[in-house]
């Protein structure tokens, strides 16, 4: 059943509605295992974590400690809080990558017309990328990578018009370049596979956060809103991400400030970002990844938020759910497994023209 609505009646009527169940219910496809049946249950999860043994036959999914499916709390990324707002902590530039030149020499000048730069002060933060260990399930160490040291990483929250500047160290022994997923930067800070942060060095990404222009008219259904940054370096960003680089960068604005204030969409202690990927692990608790297949990496495990098949408690209100596909090859087709609608208000962009019923 697919039906467009009256997007805020749809909104009024309840975001999310049911969404007390587990992430059980996520149907997968792209490795051809058609694991499509509707869902919610243990059970059903083995079911979604089979992986295909050599002979083509299904094989069991290492989860790693002898984990229980939704026997550990979720967890919600915190916010990465700005070294400083307005002043720059540092000399914008004066690293070994430098910063983009429309950002250092003031030459906004070239984006004429332009009304989302700059209506908010500047945040700088620092991001520093380094080497974790990670506790997918409760008990089990596993080594990866971190953006600020954790997994996923920290989340970066600005507002449409509000420049950004993230001071990003890579302290890792490999290549690294970060994509702001979703956003509309300088081709400096885009995340150009070979644009590097090389290992030991640090390279300050700028991010204006603005509506791009089409055709001289702004396109709003490209603002800024849920978006994330993630590795993206020339051969690696497979691995990369796979070892933990990812995190999510949340834009908001007028329009949504007031829809919350009228009740239409959740406050922000209801609005949860999520990260669903698949991973596959080792039976010592490391990640399996494998570099020769071109094809990308699937995995037959489950994570949210980089916990695997974590429970959370929710009230019985309107959520907002975030929901970002962090899988390295998988497709992902999402609904509850109450086989209730849900509604959906958007996309990796701003909010679509109408809201759609979705089940
Ligand atoms: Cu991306």
């Amino acid at each position: 059943m697919r039906n467009t609505v009256d997007r805020r009646g749809v909104l009024v009527r309840g975001v999310g509605a049911g969404v007390g169940v587990s992430l059980g219910g996520i149907a997968s496809s792209g490795d051809g295992s058609n694991d499509r049946k509707p869902a919610g249950s243990v059970s059903q999860s083995r079911a979604v974590n089979r992986r295909r043994g050599p002979a083509g036959g299904a094989a069991v999914a290492v989860i790693p400690g002898g984990y229980q499916p939704f026997t550990q709390p979720c967890s919600v990324p915190l916010d990465l809080q700005p070294t400083s707002v307005g002043v720059a902590p540092w000399q914008p530039g004066a690293v070994f990558h430098g910063i983009a030149p429309e950002f250092f020499d003031r030459r906004y000048a070239e984006f004429p017309d332009q009304s989302f730069l700059e209506l908010y002060p500047t945040q700088y933060y620092d991001l520093r990328v380094q080497r974790v260990v990670h506790e997918y399930v409760p008990g089990v160490r596993t080594p990866g990578y971190g953006y600020g040291g954790r997994i996923p990483g920290p989340t970066i929250r600005a507002r449409v018009g509000q420049p950004v500047v993230v001071r990003t160290y890579n302290e890792l022994d490999v290549e690294l370049s970060t994509h702001l997923h979703g956003g509309h930067s300088p081709a400096h800070s885009d995340g150009y596979p070979n644009f590097y942060v090389l290992p030991g060095r640090a390279r300050d990404y700028f991010y204006p956060n603005t509506v791009p222009l089409r055709n001289a008219q702004y396109d709003f259904s490209e603002s800024p809103s849920t978006m994330w940054f993630h590795d993206h370096a020339m051969d690696v960003a497979g691995p990369n991400v796979w070892y933990g680089l990812a995190g999510f960068y949340l834009v908001t604005d007028q329009l949504e400030d007031d829809l919350i204030r009228s009740n239409v969409l959740p406050a922000t202690a209801y609005d949860i970002p999520l990260v669903l990927q698949d991973r596959k692990f080792n039976p010592d608790g490391t990640l399996f990844y494998n570099l020769l297949d071109h094809n990308g990496q699937l995995g037959d495990v489950w994570l949210a938020n980089g916990r695997v098949q974590p429970f959370m408690t929710m009230q019985r209100r309107k959520y907002r759910l975030r929901l970002l596909n962090g899988c390295n090859a998988r497709f992902l087709e999402l609904r509850l497994s109450t086989g209730q609608p849900f509604t959906k208000l958007g996309k990796d962009s701003w909010h679509g023209q109408r809201a759609l019923w979705v089940t």
